[in-house]
């Protein structure tokens, strides 16, 4: 949608996308570890080309806190791992099961079979529950204070439950055929797109003991790109191709949901896209020169074609 990213940014996306896909599969069972084929599909659904964004958003709110302070310590690299792996694994259990039958139904995700084609539905449903749990191990087991652990399981679970993410697809559920206002779509999207994006911003800011000025200024970043992501999803739904994708376009329209697109036409979607992406270079202003990947990130976001 425009906007380039640099060589730079480019480079430093792989070297996270590498970082958190080895930390993942430490975390896994093995496929060969029985129940066999239920590992087999949890394996499936997070190894998939995903963006991982969750995961770098994690990494970028994390150094733009621990450059100022001094850097990180090796624990807390090691707990970063940890949280980017757990916002990965929600994220993919979130993707299974909405691509479930009684969701949206559809049968591509990350350019592959989706995970109940592939498998079969009760597998799919079964890999997504235990998904979620092992998030939370894996959070538990971060080697910081205690009390940042406990801050971390609490945000987590707070925002992927039925006041965060769960809650915003039961809205979206309900809105198919409906007419929703721009404050209505907004709370919507705010919950199930942008409550797992803010928690992974979050969660770089709880690892690294972020000052309360640093975690206000991650927290008005995280809201704007939360959104922002979801408006270029809406964008892409309607100008995007299946290849390009990796999954379906035109869901939208055809289950008749509302969108940025629909309430605000493809012109105004762009405009709010550029608003909200002013609004998160602006939140990070304070952090300095340590918010770079942030800002990127918040560039990678609007100008992305997948
Ligand atoms: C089933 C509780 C439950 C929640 C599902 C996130 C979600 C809620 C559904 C996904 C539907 C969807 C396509 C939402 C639009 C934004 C979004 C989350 C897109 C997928 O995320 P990407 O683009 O995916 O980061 P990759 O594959 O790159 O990881």
């Amino acid at each position: 949608m425009g906007l380039s990213t640099s060589d730079d940014f480019t480079n430093w996306l792989s070297r996270q996308v590498e970082r958190v896909e080895s930390a993942i599969k430490q975390h896994l069972p093995s496929a060969e570890t029985s129940p066999k084929q239920l590992h087999e599909a949890m394996q499936y659904a997070v190894l998939g080309p995903g963006k991982r964004v969750r995961a770098a958003l994690v990494y970028a709110a994390a150094e733009a806190v621990a450059v100022a302070n001094d850097g990180l310590s090796s624990p807390q690299e090691i707990a970063l791992d940890h949280a980017a792996t757990a916002v990965e694994f929600i994220h993919a259990y979130s993707l299974v099961h909405d691509d479930l039958p009684c969701m949206d139904d559809d049968d591509l995700r990350r350019g592959q079979p989706t995970v109940h084609i592939q498998f079969d539905e009760s597998t799919a449903l079964l890999a997504g529950d235990a998904l979620q749990p092992l998030a939370f191990e894996i959070l538990a087991k971060m080697p910081i204070a205690p009390a940042l652990v406990v801050q971390a399981v609490r945000v987590l679970a707070h925002n992927a439950g039925s006041l965060g993410m769960a809650g915003g697809q039961a809205i979206d559920c309900a809105s198919a055929g409906q007419t929703l206002d721009f404050e209505q779509l907004q709370t919507m999207h705010s919950k199930k797109t942008g409550a797992l994006l803010q928690t992974s911003v979050q969660l770089g800011g709880i690892v690294t003991a972020a000052r309360s000025s640093q975690r206000q200024s991650l927290l008005a970043y995280a809201q704007a790109i939360g959104l922002a992501f979801q408006v270029a999803d809406d964008i892409l739904d309607v100008v995007g191709d299946r290849q390009t994708l990796g999954k379906t376009p035109g869901k939208d329209a055809a289950n008749n949901k509302p969108t940025y697109v629909s309430i605000l036409g493809l012109e105004g979607a762009h405009k709010q896209l550029a608003l909200l992406h002013q609004q998160a270079q602006e939140a990070i202003v304070s952090l300095g020169e340590p918010g770079r990947r942030l800002g990127e990130i918040a560039d990678y976001i609007v100008g992305r074609n997948r």
